[in-house]
């Protein structure tokens, strides 16, 4: 059997090119899988981060419903007191000069006691984005049964809850409604081209006062610049040494659409989640309705039919176009004119859906458009699957299946790699990743379960599947 004793949840494919890419796609979830958690990659990243997590969930749903409800517990029991899911978990079994910054760095027992740390767990000190909940009801409806024997959603839904008021209480910065992220690292687009202006402004740490471990297993082309790096270390050595408070000042400040857009829909899933464990979900689909007023108000640009960054510090957007941008487009209740506009955004130019064979990370036409270079050009499975999530809940299902196709071809072609060269598919950065097999996987299972994927994330509750705007293709 697949994996140990589990039961598949969802049924295996027959055709025989999907056998293999599940199989491919089973054996990385297998071989990646630390006994209660899942590493994105062997070499390069040997711990627990939060949002591959809740990807991996996502497909580990289809081969061990068990499995991904433990994954996403495991990475939520290191949840500190104030309400933070930390962006990595790290496995005291790995040597610390495996991965920099190891735990020896971020301090997190000691330097966040303040914030509630716990005192027998690791981590880090900063965030990933909150695509949590919405992994928790997604394996939740791969075996209600299950979950509801394990009490999965009773131990959940106390954390997904303290997790959203935080990030929309301590780090509502720009005192709008909106979560802020406090480095690059935390909205997990870690080198895209909108960070490069806040970044001009911090000092980076001297070179040689640390080593990059990333570089032992990825080429230099295709991961971040030392100067980058440099500052990466300033900001998280200063939010450490200010004992991970939120109150400031900070260098770096902004507003992310994806991160907000992910909040968002995350707020949909823990209201079913409420709902589902006899609580009221009113107040979570008046916060989603609330946070999706504000992302428009605060975050949309109606000239670059994109939704951009806004930096907090000099309370402007950022004019560089990103995939972040499109990433609303898994909002439900999105005016019809922003879903038409950024559905025609996709399409263009700038990210030549359909034409390409993956969305990129970033402007194909912008100044500091790279293929390769780490979220500056190259294409990811997550905001790829993202995206087609999106526009199949947005009525789009021809763009979404031809998108869907792709991903499932440059996925097995690349050895399930970590990024892609948006034009070719040629395999980038590191191989066997986490979320890319996991997402495979969910492609794959929706493929085969429902062909219309009528309700692809979860809808605010009362609507009927597949009525979120329905727009016109
Ligand atoms: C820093 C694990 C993570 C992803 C991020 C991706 C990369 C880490 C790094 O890898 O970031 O968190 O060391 O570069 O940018 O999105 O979660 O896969």
């Amino acid at each position: 059997m697949l994996l140990g004793t589990a039961v598949p949840t969802t049924p295996v494919p027959t055709d025989a090119a999907d056998l293999t890419l599940r199989r491919g796609a089973a054996r990385v979830l297998l071989d990646n899988w630390r006994g209660d958690s899942t590493v994105p990659s062997h070499g390069l990243y040997p711990h627990q981060w939060s949002w591959d997590s809740a990807f991996i969930a996502i497909g580990l749903r289809h081969l061990s419903a068990r499995r991904a409800q433990r994954e996403l517990e495991t990475l939520t029991a290191a949840q500190w007191g104030d309400g933070r899911i930390p962006h990595i978990v790290f496995n005291p079994a790995v040597p610390l000069d495996a991965y920099f910054p190891s735990p020896d760095f971020w301090r997190s027992s000691r330097a966040g006691a303040q914030a509630g740390a716990p005192a027998a767990i690791e981590t880090s000190g900063i965030v990933q984005p909150p695509v949590h909940a919405l992994a928790a009801w997604l394996t939740h409806t791969a075996d209600p049964a299950t979950s509801r024997a394990r009490g999965f959603l009773e131990r959940l839904r106390p954390r997904l809850a303290a997790w959203h008021d935080y990030l929309t209480g301590p780090r509502d910065l720009g005192g709008a409604g909106l979560a802020a992220v406090l480095h690059p690292w935390e909205p997990g687009m870690d080198n895209s081209p909108a960070w490069d202006g806040p970044l001009a402004r911090v000092e980076p740490v001297p070179t040689g006062t640390y080593r990059r471990a990333d570089l032992d297993h990825g080429h230099s082309a295709e991961r971040p610049t030392d100067l980058d790096y440099g500052r990466y270390v300033r900001l998280a050595t200063d939010y450490r040494d200010a004992g991970y408070q939120d109150t400031g000042p900070h260098a770096f400040a902004v507003e992310d659409p994806c991160f907000n857009a992910l909040l968002i829909a995350s707020e949909h899933a823990l209201a079913h989640i409420t709902e589902a464990t006899g609580g009221d979900p009113a107040p979570h689909e008046e916060r989603a309705a609330r946070l999706t007023g504000t992302l428009v108000s605060r975050l949309w640009s109606a000239e670059d039919g994109l939704f951009l960054c806004r930096d907090l510090v000099s309370d402007r957007l950022i004019a560089e176009r990103s995939a972040a941008g499109l990433v609303p487009l898994v909002v439900p209740g999105l005016p019809a004119h922003i879903t038409d506009a950024l559905v025609d955004t996709a399409r263009g130019d700038s990210f030549r859906l359909g034409d390409l064979p993956l969305v990129p990370s970033y402007d194909l036409r912008g100044p500091s458009f790279d293929p390769s270079r780490y979220w500056r050009g190259p294409a990811w499975f997550n905001i790829n699957w993202l995206v087609e999530r999106g526009l199949r809940g947005h009525g789009r299902p021809a763009d979404a299946d031809r998108l869907r196709t792709a991903m499932l071809r440059a996925a097995g072609a690349s050895g399930f790699a970590e990024y892609v060269d948006p034009r070719t598919g040629e395999a980038r950065g590191t191989r066997s990743f986490g979320w890319t097999a996991a997402l495979t996987l969910d492609l794959l299972a929706a493929r085969r379960t429902d062909p219309q994927d009528a309700a692809p994330l979860p809808a605010p509750r009362g609507a009927a599947p597949g009525t979120r705007e329905r727009n016109p293709a």
